[in-house]
């Protein structure tokens, strides 16, 4: 039996910027790219929940956009901050599973059948990581649960926003009947358009239709999709996870070679990289700093210690490896910290943490 998970983030490039800017909370707001361009104010990247309610969308024109919603504020993308939120996403979805598969910025599938072994115990579990992912990056999220990736996805279609849904083995089919074919995970529009010449418009018809006229009209996807619609789906969840360091950067405001202003940069990366690494329960032994030049030549210099899990550690082998190897002639533009040779010291969190 296994128990998969998919969450998805909420509205997730315009729940970033709410971030920034609470005040966007209850006013219709999207992301949109290309703004830049002469003339143009864009595509709608996402929208939040309030300009939804107006039919605004993703792919649309910023201009189509305000013509169904006129007071719907704009906001240009900022890809760095909802790759930082991201990556902050998926480091705590990885302190729950290491079987976590991130299928694109905003989602991943968990396998935890290794954690739970019934359903209920899986929304305790959900209900548990969407708590976390809440009050650490303050984002909200939807979670599907079900048998497998296929009936997880489209549980968690039906979750948002801010829901958790599970969908058991025995109720995926009824689940999957009344949705059209195009709505089912992994049939585009193109072949919901085959599919209606033949007569097949909803899951439930194309689950009760002939397997071998589907593999005839369309090979092995045709098996596939007919899978899809009686809610078969074995494929595995691939964890993307392997740890091989942890490491921080940050580029300069300003090109330097003054100490006094690169010590403390050492530092607070060193901070950041040693709190990732208690995060994910880590103890380490080499660090390593890197040295990015104004020419961009670029120098790593490490040093192997004793298995450690002390921030000062990191702190102190680092500001002593920059001391030693910087040249004072050229200017700095880039400052980086990683540590490796990494070993688990704290196993997952245990079930007994929701349970209790
Ligand atoms: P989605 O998860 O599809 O959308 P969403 O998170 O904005 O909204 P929800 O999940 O609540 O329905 O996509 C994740 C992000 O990917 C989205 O915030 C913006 C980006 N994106 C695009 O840039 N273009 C697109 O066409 C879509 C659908 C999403
Ligand atoms: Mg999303």
């Amino acid at each position: 039996m296994r128990f998969i998970l998919l969450i998805d983030m909420d509205y997730f490039f315009v729940a970033c910027e709410e971030l920034k800017d609470p005040s966007l909370k209850d006013k219709p707001a999207a992301v949109t790219t290309g703004s830049d361009r002469e003339g143009s104010k864009g595509v709608i990247m996402t929208c939040n929940y309030p300009a939804r309610k107006f039919g605004v969308r993703s792919g649309i024109s910023a201009n189509q956009a305000l013509g169904m919603c006129k007071d719907l504020v704009l906001l240009k993308e900022d890809f760095k901050f909802y790759e930082e939120k991201s990556a902050q996403v998926a480091s705590i979805i990885r302190k729950y599973s290491n079987l976590a598969e991130q299928v694109s910025i905003d989602e991943s599938f968990v396998d935890i059948s290794d954690k739970v072994s019934t359903y209920e115990q899986g929304v305790k579990y959900a209900e548990a990581i969407k708590r976390d992912i809440r009050s650490l990056s303050g984002l909200p999220c939807s979670i599907g649960i079900g048998p497998n990736k296929l009936i997880a996805k489209m549980a968690c279609d039906v979750a948002k926003p801010d829901g958790i849904r599970l969908v058991r083995q025995e109720e995926a089919k009824s689940f999957l009947s009344i949705m059209p074919v195009d709505k089912l995970y992994g049939i585009g529009g193109k072949t919901a358009e085959k599919l209606s010449f033949i007569g097949i418009k909803t899951a439930a018809q194309l689950a009760a239709s002939n397997k071998m006229q589907l593999i005839e009209k369309f090979g092995i996807f045709g098996l596939e999709i007919y899978n899809t619609a009686n809610g078969i789906d074995d494929s595995d969840v691939v964890s993307d996870y392997e740890t091989k360091s942890i490491g921080r950067e940050r580029t300069l405001k300003k090109d330097s070679n003054d100490d006094g202003e690169i010590i403390p940069v050492i530092k607070e990366l060193s901070k950041e990289v040693f709190k990732e690494a208690k995060s994910q329960g880590f103890s380490f032994k080499v660090i390593t700093i890197k040295i990015r030049y104004a020419d961009f030549t670029e120098h790593l210099k490490s040093r192997t210690v004793k298995t450690s899990n002390s921030a000062e550690d990191i702190e102190r082998v680092a500001s002593e490896m920059y001391m030693k190897y910087r040249t004072q002639t050229m200017k700095i533009r880039k400052l980086g910290v990683r540590i490796s040779g990494l070993t688990k010291i704290k196993s997952q969190r245990s079930m007994s943490e929701f349970f209790s």
